[in-house]
C-alpha cells in the first residue's frame, strides 16, 4: 500500500478504469459474479440491438428498473476517493464502462463513459439524443417528435464504442499510473487499455475483490473492496 501510495503522489498522469465493482457497494449489481446482473437475464435478451428491435418494451422495462435503482443509490468512498485523485492531480482521466453516472455525482470531472450513458435516450430513427434523469419513465418505450422510438444510450454488445470517446480513452491510457478497478476485464475493447497502459510502460495497479485475466500482467494487485482500499490510497 505505501509503495502504491508513492506512486499516486509522483504520477504526473493517472488513467483509471472503472467497471461495475466499484459502485457495487452503491448497492447496484455487477453484471458477472455472485448476484450479477447476467445471472438472472441473458445479455442476448436484453444489451443487444436484435433485442431491443425484437422486444423494445421489455428491454426498456430491464432499463427503467435498473434508472430505478440507480436514481436511489448515491456514489461511496471509492468514487468519492477517485475524485479526490483528480484534483490532486495533475493530468487524470477517468475511463468507465459504468452507465450510472456516479462518478459524475462524486464529482470527477474528465470521464469517459466508453459504454455510453444510461441517462440519455437516443432516438433509434433519428439519431437525436437527450438527457432524461426521471428514475421512472411513464410510457414505454419511450418515442422522439420524429415517431420514432427512443433507446437507452448505452453501448450494448455488438455495437461500436462512441468514436471521439474511444479515442480519448486510447490517448489516455497510456499514463504514468492506471489503475484498473472492479472490472471483470472480460469485454473488449475496454479491457485492451490494460495491455495497451502497461505496453506503454505504465504502473498498473488493478484493485478486485477477485481475480481476472489481466490480474498476471498488472504491478500490483490489490485485493479487497474498492471503497475501502481506494480511500486509503490517498491518506498520509
Ligand atoms: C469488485 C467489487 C468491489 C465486485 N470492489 N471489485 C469474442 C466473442 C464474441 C464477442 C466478442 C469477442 N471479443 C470481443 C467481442 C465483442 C464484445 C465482447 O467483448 N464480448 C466478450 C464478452 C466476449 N464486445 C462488444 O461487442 C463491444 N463492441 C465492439 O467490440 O464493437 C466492435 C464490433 C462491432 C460490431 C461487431 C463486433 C464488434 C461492446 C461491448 C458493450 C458492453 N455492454 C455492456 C452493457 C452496457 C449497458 C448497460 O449497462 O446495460 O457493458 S455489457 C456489460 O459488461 C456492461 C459493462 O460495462 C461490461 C463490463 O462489465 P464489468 O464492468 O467488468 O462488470 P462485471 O460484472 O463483469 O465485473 C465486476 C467486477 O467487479 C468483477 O471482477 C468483480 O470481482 C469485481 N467486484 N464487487 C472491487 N466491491
Ligand atoms: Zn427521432
Amino acid at each position: 500500500m505505501d509503495g502504491i501510495r508513492e506512486w499516486v503522489g509522483s504520477a504526473r498522469s493517472v488513467a483509471v478504469l472503472t467497471g461495475a465493482g466499484i459502485s457495487a457497494e452503491s448497492g447496484i449489481p455487477t453484471f458477472r459474479g455472485p448476484g450479477g446482473l447476467w445471472r438472472t437475464y441473458r445479455p442476448e435478451d436484453l444489451a443487444t440491438p436484435q433485442a431491443f428491435s425484437r422486444d423494445p418494451k421489455l428491454v426498456w422495462e430491464w432499463y427503467d428498473w435498473r434508472r430505478g435503482l440507480i436514481a436511489r443509490a448515491q456514489p461511496n468512498p471509492g468514487h468519492f476517493a477517485l475524485a479526490e485523485m483528480e484534483r490532486r492531480s495533475k493530468k487524470f482521466a477517468l475511463i468507465t464502462q459504468n452507465v450510472d453516472g456516479l462518478h459524475d455525482r462524486a464529482g470527477n470531472r474528465n470521464i469517459l463513459k466508453v459504454h455510453g450513458d444510461i441517462w440519455v435516450v437516443r432516438c433509434a430513427a433519428c439519431g437525436r439524443e437527450r438527457v432524461d434523469e426521471r428514475a421512472s419513465i411513464p410510457e414505454l418505450p419511450p418515442r422522439c417528435a420524429c415517431g420514432g422510438i427512443e433507446r437507452p444510450g448505452v453501448v450494448w454488445f455488438g455495437e461500436s464504442l462512441p468514436a471521439d470517446v474511444w479515442a480519448r480513452a486510447e490517448q489516455a491510457a497510456p499514463a504514468d499510473l492506471f489503475f484498473v478497478i472492479g472490472t471483470s476485464a472480460v469485454v473488449y475493447p475496454a479491457a485492451g487499455l490494460v495491455a495497451l497502459a502497461k505496453s506503454a510502460g505504465a504502473k498498473v495497479v488493478e484493485i478486485n475483490i477477485a481475480e481476472t485475466p489481466v490480474s498476471g500482467l498488472v504491478d500490483a494487485s490489490l485485493r479487497g473492496p474498492a471503497a475501502e482500499i481506494l480511500p486509503g490510497l490517498l491518506d498520509g
